[in-house]
């Protein structure tokens, strides 16, 4: 039992109501350390690897506190000193290891593994100042170094370290880790997070993330994906990719030889997972290390790490499958490169088919390495699957078709819903017991469609959800967000496929809807949240058209009643957290075929809010899953689009003068509208979406807004809508990530269990 009082007298000398919520912050981190460092590791003959270049794990505290399971216990005793988890919680920095949906799958992942007492750790790196901190300035989005490190408590030094020799110059590591507790289990596994000894953070200046990109040796963990427009950054992917994993590689072999492997037998010892395409070269590292290190021969070293590597596709998109200049390779790491070609020549032999080769034109192809040398290929969502089978990857499948298979996403609920919405958490509880903690399964919930008890409380957990929403807006950014406004959210990287410029175009409609009289029947909060890749300039104007639409709205006495638009500063997993439980509405609305499966259509839908989206991704299984009457979809089907693209049959310019479009789209380039913003941002995008428009926004957005009124009147009969809420929830339980890593290791590690 935690006595937090005893524990603040032995520590601070002082009552537990008389500290600081920063020092009950500090008090709390060091107590589950502790505990932590007590639990045994999983173990087990055969260990999962599971490498990748983002981690993106959110606080830990509340999390560890509910895995170990003294969240509640914990939560009474501060509330009964005075003291609110929440506002302790506030001091506690959020690590800055990921971006987007691939790190956060990967940290979902390392719950779920933890909680089903597998072997496996996350391999990756510590990456000092992560990808950046969103601030946005004029409207506009700056990146500025995000200082985690700084503040952190939760890195554990391992106190090991690699040497890792690029061509010309070598360098060391040093590991650190981070527990992973397992819901209710008394093991743990870890994140690996290897850091370079010789990391100089004096390259970063304090207000940008320019930095001398030719400093490898002083440079290597300082950011995750730095910017990759000129040769320089993307020689530093390059060089960050094998310092990965290189030292992953040597980890390996060491802790299998420690487990008794032999290395012959290495297979039974280690399986390793590759997270898309970025750890790819520990294929060759580790074929180097068996040859070079232990003597074995080319082939044997060749067909040991055949079995071992896995690899998970996340992305159709053409221009995101990793492609290096051989002559890169060759530079940063001579003796891969020419491993990467006699892999390449042996597989040439097999089939001389050059839509498969790993070399083409002096060009490596990472995923077809991966492909042609791992043992198992998975995309992340069925129709994904289907479409990496049927088209991207088709002569792949065609020649592997038992290594295809798809593992569908998933979310930990412990995160997703136990830890973000304690109201809904308790509804459920009371409702349908606590067995769905453990199994995922909410289908008893079924059951209460026509409850009113159970929908009074559904209405009051998501008002509850809200008010922390908006707390947590007000803090943050000063905006006052309606108390009865209607909550719609599209949070996720900006990206042109995600199409947030169609729900600006949106906006606009209902913009000048509500100037021409037509009141909504409630206040309507639209939310944005998501950070754009510095040198991805249209993401950039995005962000700018949706700062720029919010604060013209609010300046318009007679639309800000009505309608508002947040973009939210620094999206990051904390926000993503305050936001879910609240949202009304889920936008999930990509241009089908493009998003490969989505994860926050997920935490949304587990949390009572109703989805509108296109066919893409897992939107489809939500769809199958929930129903027609439970869900809105819209928009041209993935296989017309597919055709579209084949036949370069899509003239945006076409859609941009149909009248009722074209008066949207001029309306970002209206001169009043134009002068509170950056022109030539603005003009830009205009011109983009009217003459090029490569994601189509324009050709779903007529039947987009048509939607959302649809969607935004049946919001008003609160009874069904509420019903529609309940049955999402119910049906979440396919998207718990403890179903998903199931799966992944049935048909894919086959480790065992802890008992
Ligand atoms: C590409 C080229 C060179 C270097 C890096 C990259 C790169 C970097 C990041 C390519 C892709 C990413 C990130 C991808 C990502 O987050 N994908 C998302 O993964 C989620 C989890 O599977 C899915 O739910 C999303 O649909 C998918 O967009």
């Amino acid at each position: 039992m935690i006595n937090l009082d005893e524990r603040a007298q032995d520590v601070y000398g002082s009552k537990l109501s008389e500290l600081s919520d920063q020092q009950v912050c500090k008090m709390l981190q060091d107590l589950v350390k502790e505990k932590a460092a007590e639990l045994p590791a999983n173990d087990g003959k055969k260990r999962l690897y599971y490498i990748s270049a983002e981690f993106l794990i959110g606080k830990l505290l509340s999390n560890n506190l509910i895995n170990l399971g003294v969240y509640d216990e914990v939560k009474k005793q501060l509330a009964d000193a005075g003291h609110d988890l929440n506002k302790v919680e506030e001091f506690e920095v959020e690590p800055s290891l990921g971006n987007g949906g691939l790190g956060r799958l990967a940290a979902c992942f390392l719950d779920s593994i933890a909680t089903l007492g597998l072997p496996g750790d996350g391999v990756g790196l510590n990456y000092h100042y992560g990808l950046f901190h969103q601030k946005f300035v004029y409207k506009q989005q700056t990146a500025l170094p995000d200082e985690w490190l700084r503040e952190q408590d939760v890195l554990v030094d391992e106190g090991q370290s690699f040497t890792v020799e690029f061509g010309d110059f070598s360098v060391k590591s040093h590991l650190y880790s981070i527990d992973v507790l397992g819901y209710g289990r008394q093991t743990k596994n870890r994140l690996r997070l290897f850091d370079l000894e010789s990391v100089d953070d004096t390259l970063v200046p304090a207000d940008s993330i320019d930095f001398d990109k030719t400093k490898v040796a002083k440079n290597l963990t300082l950011f995750l994906y730095p910017d990759d427009s000129d040769e320089n950054g993307r020689l530093l992917r390059v060089y960050q990719q094998y310092f990965m994993v290189s030292n992953a590689a040597q980890l390996i072999l060491k802790e299998a030889v420690e487990r008794g492997s032999n290395l012959h037998d290495l297979a039974d010892y280690a399986v390793v997972q590759i997270n898309d395409t970025h750890p790819t070269m520990v294929i060759p590292e580790l074929i180097r290390l068996l040859t070079e290190q232990h003597g074995f021969e080319f082939s044997e070293a060749v067909s040991i790490v055949r079995k071992m590597v896995a690899y998970t596709n996340h992305t159709i998109l053409a221009e995101a499958l990793e492609k290096w200049p051989l002559e890169f390779l060759q530079k940063v790491a001579p003796k891969i490169a020419q491993i990467i070609q006699k892999l390449d020549a042996l597989q040439k032999q097999e089939n001389d088919d050059p839509r498969v080769a790993i070399i083409k034109d002096g060009v490596v192809h990472m995923a077809h390495l991966a492909i042609h040398y791992g043992f198992s290929v998975n995309g992340v969502a069925a129709l994904h699957t289907k479409i990496l089978e049927e088209t991207e990857l088709k002569p792949f499948y065609d020649l592997y078709p038992q290594k295809f298979s798809n593992k569908t996403n998933g979310i930990t609920f412990r995160r997703w819903i136990m830890g973000c919405n304690p109201e809904l958490t308790t509804l459920l509880d009371n409702t349908i017991g606590t067995d769905w903690h453990k199994t995922g399964d909410l289908t008893p919930l079924m059951k209460y469609t026509d409850d009113q008890a159970v929908l009074d409380g559904l209405v009051e957990a998501k008002g509850a959800a809200k008010k922390r929403m908006r707390d947590f807006l007000y803090r943050n950014q000063g905006v006052v967000v309606p108390e009865n406004a209607i909550i719609d959210v599209q949070v996720k990287r900006i990206h042109e496929y995600k199409r947030q410029q169609m729900l600006a175009l949106y906006i606009i409609w209902k913009y000048l809807d509500i100037k021409n009289g037509n009141k909504p029947a409630r206040p309507i909060t639209i939310v944005f949240g998501g950070k754009a890749a510095p040198a991805y300039t249209i993401a950039q104007d995005i962000i700018h058209l949706i700062i720029t639409l919010g604060a013209w709205i609010a300046n318009d006495p007679a639309v800000a009643p009505y309608l508002q638009v947040i973009m939210v500063e620094n999206y990051n997993v904390t926000a993503a957290e305050h936001l879910i439980p609240a949202a009304d509405i889920s936008e999930q609305i990509s241009l089908a075929s493009k998003e490969a499966s989505g994860t926050s259509n997920m935490k949304f839908m587990l949390n009572g809010a109703v989805t509108l989206c296109t066919l893409d991704g897992a939107n489809v299984e939500i769809a199958d899953l929930v129903g027609k009457d439970n869900i809105y979809t819209f928009g041209t089907s993935s296989k017309e689009v597919e055709r579209l693209y084949a036949q370069s049959a899509y003239d945006a310019h076409s859609y941009y003068l149909r009248p009722g479009i074209k008066l949207l789209v001029d309306f970002i380039t209206n001169p009043q509208f134009m002068a509170t913003g950056c022109p030539d941002r603005l003009r830009r995008l205009h011109d983009d979406m009217a003459w090029k428009d490569w994601f189509m926004a324009l050709l779903d957005v007529e039947e987009y807004i048509q939607v959302k009124e649809r969607v935004y009147a049946d919001y008003e009969d609160r009874a069904s809508w509420v019903r529609k809420a309940l049955v999402n929830v119910a049906q979440a339980g396919q998207f718990s990530s403890d179903r998903t890593i199931r799966q992944y290791n049935e048909d894919i590690w086959h480790l065992t269990a802890t008992k």
